[in-house]
């Protein structure tokens, strides 16, 4: 492979850095030994099992239902239905985009796979048998399938029980100024058009969603187990809607087998473990199986984006601008901060300086599942990095210019940071170029060129596909941003004790990312403590500090700030009793990492286990200054961080069968101060493995009658390591000006640069054929079809 590609050593104990370096992670002795503790994993004594009775059709009214046979089974001690919900006002739920959600459908269902009824029973095989049991009548009724249909005039209403409601309008949402970008693209040289799909996909972690809910009735405590990647957001929505005291209700996060934005959502099956525990004064677990979660949580994307580009002759980049239809399916729970119906799709104004931007995006009602998450996405800037590197390559084309040099031309130059965008947004760092060069230099891009140059000559279909991406994570300041009326904002409390091992509270939540391990370091490199004397713990809101939890990239630009300033303000506390210990005035203490000593006379020094004995211990501590070396922080983010990358992507595509391999695949990512370079090079490969899936494969489709056709891993296509390449990976760093340590986000990257490098690979090969365009995912009929200049099949 190249020279530069990276090196994957793992330190020895000699050499671990204390602090930020490449070391082990944590939590794996206990994951690589099979030891990880999941949420099935979990058996409480006496603990019943919930199974969902889900709709068969897209859209039908729901004349009866008669549960009777269930409940004579001898195993079943519970069946519950709409009806009994609206008894007890929790039949419909508030979702976190201020919709509503129905827990069990009682006047219609609204897509198929919506939840109807909920058995509980003493194992999982007799609820599943009870569901069968179960007789509902449906009248059914015409769905409204195709978001471009969902606005015409006649169409079936989605959500008829709203008052007043004639039409499926969700809402209409702006950003930039659309007479400045009128006027830029009115005096344009050149202006490109065109619709790019970003289909429904879904984030389908390993693990499955699932809860189980233990109430008990003595002490009004609900004691909920979740797959849950915001522990404390569920738990404050919970007592909301489930009326229970917030300090009777404790949420815990176990291990977390992935979670991509799966599990940031309250879905109706962890409210029906609650009813059910309820209902039966013992625990109830619900776990959803694999075609439940494809069908029914959180789908993402499904937005149709008509994409303008503006320049001049000579490949200025000017202005751009988009009107977007964007498919909630039939509940509007899309979770992003309020104020951003459309997440931070705002940003698709890229990592180019230009004139003027400006979007429309308009969100429908259909016949499908809800959710529009984030997956592996700071709250849809996949969609937006998706259609800008779309459309420069598209001006690429019609410019005749090469899809390098014109990114090259066009980047925001350091010396404008920190940058505002056209459409709101401060950019905090960026230095472009030498990100990119880097990529070229190790993919060998002037080579890459020669050699499909040659290919084509001899009727070989080799394509180079480029995508430079800024993404904007680390939401957010809490002043502009809030998710049901929380601020985004996280908090972390440091203890050390008094032998001077340490213990950090999260209220961020891991799903497989590695926290264990990284906050550990960054106290670590705050205090000077070794890693492995630093235990984290997350994922019991009994346990640790409120915040709003993982998703977004967020937890080290938010969290890991409150990480840091915690263990900054353990290190002055550290040093005013350092000071008492050595008869010194503090000013005159100096820091090196794990100790404080005399400026002028490194001898006379106090070791951080020497001052947390001491602040445990009996001197007397100076005024203000009390016995533990504790402290507390709850950070506001000033502004979110931007993070970017050059990715390179280099596929062949069979011109007998359409079938696309990806042959190499090099990035480059930027995430400022990098605290861990092993953990930051596997988030990036399992992205760059999310990517690849996404552009080639998967898609979560439907037929006209709204059956979902992506309901089980036969149909919907995820990639293994046999469609992947051998990754070859490198980095720039440029440190956030505006976070204590200099981190930027690194966990969603890969997914939201590596589609479009290689959507814009398959189209480069595809060349001789005359493709322009072509939609995701480019299945070897849908290329096949291209390729033959018909229009995308189905
Ligand atoms: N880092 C470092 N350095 C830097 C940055 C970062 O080291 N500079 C690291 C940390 O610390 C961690 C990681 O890395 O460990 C990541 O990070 P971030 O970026 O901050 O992120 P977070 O928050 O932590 O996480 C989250 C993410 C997300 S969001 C997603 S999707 C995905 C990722 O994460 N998911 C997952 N990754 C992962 N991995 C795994 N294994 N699993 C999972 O599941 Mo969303 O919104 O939810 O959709």
């Amino acid at each position: 492979g190249p020279a530069t590609r990276e090196a994957n050593p793992s330190a020895t104990a000699a050499d671990r850095p204390i602090g930020f370096g490449r070391i082990q992670r944590k939590e794996d002795p206990r994951f690589v030994r099979g030891k990880g503790r999941y949420l099935d994993d979990i058996v409480l004594p006496g603990m019943l099992h919930g199974a969902i009775l889900r709709s068969p059709m897209a859209h039908g009214r729901i004349v009866s239902i008669d549960t009777t046979e269930a409940l004579a089974h001898p195993k079943v001690h519970a069946v519950v239905t709409g009806k009994d919900l609206e008894a007890l006002n929790l039949a419909w739920a508030p979702t976190l985009s201020a919709d509503v959600q129905a827990v069990l459908a009682t006047d219609k269902v609204r897509f198929q796979g919506q939840e109807v009824a909920f058995v509980v029973a003493e194992d999982r095989y007799a609820a599943r048998d009870a569901l069968e049991l179960i007789d509902v009548e449906y009248e059914q009724l015409t769905p409204v399938v195709d978001a471009r249909t969902a606005l015409a005039p006649g169409a079936p209403v989605v959500r008829d029980e709203m008052e007043g409601r004639t039409d499926n309008h969700v809402f209409d949402w702006e950003a930039g100024d659309a007479a400045a970008t009128d006027a830029v693209f009115a005096r344009a040289d050149v202006v490109v058009t065109q619709e790019v799909v970003y289909p429904r996909v879904h984030p389908a972690p390993m693990e499955t969603c699932g809860a189980i809910a233990d109430y008990d009735a003595v002490d009004g405590k609900l004691t909920l187990y979740e797959t849950t990647q915001a522990p404390h957001a569920h738990r404050t929505l919970f007592a909301i809607v489930a009326g229970i005291p917030e300090h009777k209700i404790r949420v815990v996060s176990p291990d977390i087998g992935g979670g991509f934005g799966n599990k940031v959502g309250i879905y109706p099956g962890y409210i029906l473990a609650v009813v059910g525990s309820i209902v039966t004064g013992r625990p109830v677990k619900w776990v959803e199986d694999r075609s439940e979660n494809l069908m029914s949580t959180s789908f993402a994307r499904d937005y149709i984006m008509t994409g303008e580009i503006a320049a001049t002759r000579e490949g200025k980049i000017l202005a751009v601008r988009t009107n977007v239809l964007a498919d909630h399916g039939a509940f509007n729970a899309t979770a992003q901060p309020t104020k951003y119906p459309a997440g931070f799709f705002h940003i698709f104004t890229g990592s180019y300086d230009l004139e003027a931007a400006h979007c429309t995006v308009t969100g429908v009602y259909t016949n499908k599942a809800p959710g529009g998450v984030a997956y592996a996405c700071s709250f849809r800037v996949t969609e937006a990095v998706y259609l800008v590197e779309r459309m420069v390559d598209l001006l690429a084309d019609e410019l005749g210019m090469d899809p390098a040099e014109l990114r090259l031309r066009n980047f925001i130059r350091p010396e404008q940071f920190p940058y505002p965008n056209k459409t709101g947004w401060e950019y905090d760092s960026g230095d472009y170029e030498p990100t990119m060069r880097l990529a070229m230099r190790m993919a060998g891009y002037d080579e890459l060129r020669r050699e499909q140059a040659e290919k084509r000559a001899r009727g070989e279909l080799m394509g180079i596909g480029i995508s430079f991406f800024t993404e904007t994570v680390g939401a957010g300041p809490r002043k502009h941003m809030d998710i049901v009326g929380l601020g985004m904002a996280d908090g972390a409390e440091v203890r050390v004790h008094p032998t001077g091992k340490a213990v950090v509270r999260l209220s961020v939540q891991s799903q497989g990312q590695g926290h264990e391990t990284t906050f550990a370091q960054i106290v670590a490199e705050e205090l000077g403590i070794p890693p492995e004397d630093i235990d984290v713990v997350h994922g019991d809101t009994d346990q640790t500090p409120f915040g709003l939890g993982t998703y977004g990239s967020r937890s080290t630009p938010v969290s890991g700030a409150a990480v840091a300033l915690a263990a900054r303000k353990v290190r002055e506390k550290a040093k005013l009793i350092a000071a008492a210990m050595l008869e010194a005035r503090p000013e005159d203490l100096e820091w090196e990492k794990g100790r404080w000593f005399v400026t002028g006379d490194p001898t006379q020094g106090r070791t951080m286990p020497e001052i947390s004995m001491a602040a445990h211990g009996t001197i007397e501590l100076p005024e203000g200054v009390d016995g533990n070396l504790d402290a507390e922080v709850t950070y506001d983010p000033p502004n979110l961080t931007f993070p970017f990358g050059a990715y390179i992507c280099v596929v062949d595509v069979d011109p007998g069968t359409g079938h696309v391999t990806v042959r190499r695949f090099v990035a480059v990512d930027d995430c400022g101060t990098r605290i861990n370079p092993m953990i930051i090079e596997g988030q990036v490969h399992g992205g760059l493995a999310d990517g690849v899936g996404m552009a080639l494969m998967e898609l979560i489709d439907f037929d006209e009658d709204g059956n979902c056709l992506g309901g089980s891993f036969m149909d919907y296509l995820i990639p293994t390591a046999m469609e992947v390449p051998d990754w070859e990976t490198g980095h720039t760093v440029t440190p956030s000006p505006h976070h204590p340590i200099g981190a930027k986000g690194i966990g969603e990257s890969a997914t939201v640069g590596s589609p479009p490098a290689v959507v814009n690979a398959v189209i480069d090969a595809l060349e001789p054929y005359g493709v322009r365009h072509m939609d995701m995912p480019c299945t070897p009929a849908r290329v096949w079809a291209a390729m033959q200049g018909r229009a995308t099949p189905p």
